[in-house]
């Protein structure tokens, strides 16, 4: 998300869609989720490492200690013999040999276990290393043809598709209140209309669990993009931070989706629509609780979002690869804590893929292009 770009996102259409695959490629925070995610790995096999040190070191010690008992026996037999009748001497001797046998037969055990830690040890190296060169790899080839930032600038992606750009990609905007420009990914159509992407999920790849100041900065990945099922907002409009970006709409204009920003009457108590409606909402994250909720929405679902007493649509939800989940599946609070957009599927299916994007109103009414609309919004095949 860019919320400096929604914070002056006035008048402008949303438009959600629920779409199939592109390919991606991380930026700078993508790669450093990425690493993130590998690095309790590496910890754990770090510190495995450093017990199994710990156990060598102990065995190290217990072959000392036989080596020096040993020197003491010879040294005992040594001193006891010439006086001893031969009986004594040799049960004594009767007696070292069996106790030399133990000890060769412990140290031998102590041997082979060694050998055991050593060819672990080893093999977590090599595992190690084959890990670190694959974080290479991606670091060395970070697709650069994929990340190819167009040069058209302009102060939206309809501007930047009015400047005679065609082409969907990564554009630098920056628009009339924002103090410098940053990178969006802007979808142009066949239709010269440009498309300002806002939030995009694709796969289970990235936390949304973040705080506040990590949506205001914004995260994720930058990415092309088709689309399915949607459904689009006229006068969409984001507040300042001051307000906590609250979302307000005019109407919900169309999309086979439905109108899951207006609440949904679930059937457990007559207020669930008012309560779950999202219009009007200010955003609220981990750490910053602005819901209409005695609880903290956003820290039981485990991402930001628009909450009210919690949500109808949750597009920052948790990412559940198989689609369907339940209230086991959502770990300790057990809400309904998916990607959802309740009026298209149930609030317990997660929508695997969704693109949230911006395009100027008047492209959309300009000429009465409704039926325009249902051409470029790529309708036809949903995706369950
Ligand atoms: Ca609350």
């Amino acid at each position: 998300m860019a919320p400096s770009l929604l914070a002056t996102a006035g008048g402008l259409l949303l438009l959600f869609s629920f779409s199939s695959a592109g390919r991606y490629c991380p930026t700078t925070c993508g790669v450093a989720d990425y690493l993130m995610r590998y690095r309790p790995g590496v910890t754990q096999e770090l510190d495995d490492l450093q017990r199994e040190l710990e156990t060598i070191a102990n065995l190290t010690q217990g072959a000392e200690q036989t080596v020096v008992y040993m020197k003491d026996s010879t040294t005992s037999a040594q001193k006891s013999s010439p006086q001893d009748s031969y009986i004594k001497k040799s049960s004594s001797v009767l007696d070292d040999v069996v106790r030399f046998e133990k000890t060769i037969i412990e140290q031998e055990r102590q041997l082979f276990e060694l050998q055991g830690l050593l060819q672990t040890n080893e093999r977590r190296m090599t595992d190690l290393k084959q890990l670190s060169n694959q974080l290479q790899q991606k670091c060395n080839q970070p697709c650069k043809e994929e990340v190819e930032i167009e040069p058209t600038k302009g102060t939206d992606c309809q501007d930047v598709a009015n400047k005679g750009a065609t082409k969907s990609g990564l554009y630098y905007i920056k628009p009339a209140k924002a103090t410098e420009q940053f990178l969006v990914y802007c979808e142009i159509d066949s239709f010269g209309r440009g498309f300002t992407v806002i939030q995009r999920r694709r796969d289970g790849s990235v936390d949304f669990s973040k705080d506040w100041i990590q949506y205001k900065n914004g995260f994720g990945y930058l990415s092309p993009d088709d689309t399915t099922e949607y459904a689009d907002y006229n006068m969409f409009r984001i507040g300042s931070e001051a307000d906590m970006y609250r979302l307000t709409y005019g109407f919900y204009f169309a999309g086979d989706a439905g109108d899951a920003f207006d609440g949904f009457d679930f059937g457990d108590d007559p207020s669930d629509k008012f309560y779950t409606s999202h219009n009007g909402m200010q955003f609220s994250t981990v750490d910053k609780d602005n819901d209409k909720y005695d609880g903290n929405c956003a820290q039981q679902d485990g991402s930001g979002w628009w909450m009210n007493r919690c949500h109808a649509a949750h597009l920052n939800g948790k990412y559940y690869p198989g689609g369907r989940y339940t209230e086991k599946d959502a770990g300790e609070f057990g809400f309904d804590n998916g990607i959802i957009w309740v009026t298209w599927h149930n609030r317990w299916y997660s929508l695997k893929e969704t693109t949230m994007k911006l395009i100027p109103l008047n492209r959309i009414t300009a000429g009465g292009q409704q039926s325009g609309i249902k051409d470029f919004a790529g309708l036809g095949d949903s995706k369950k």
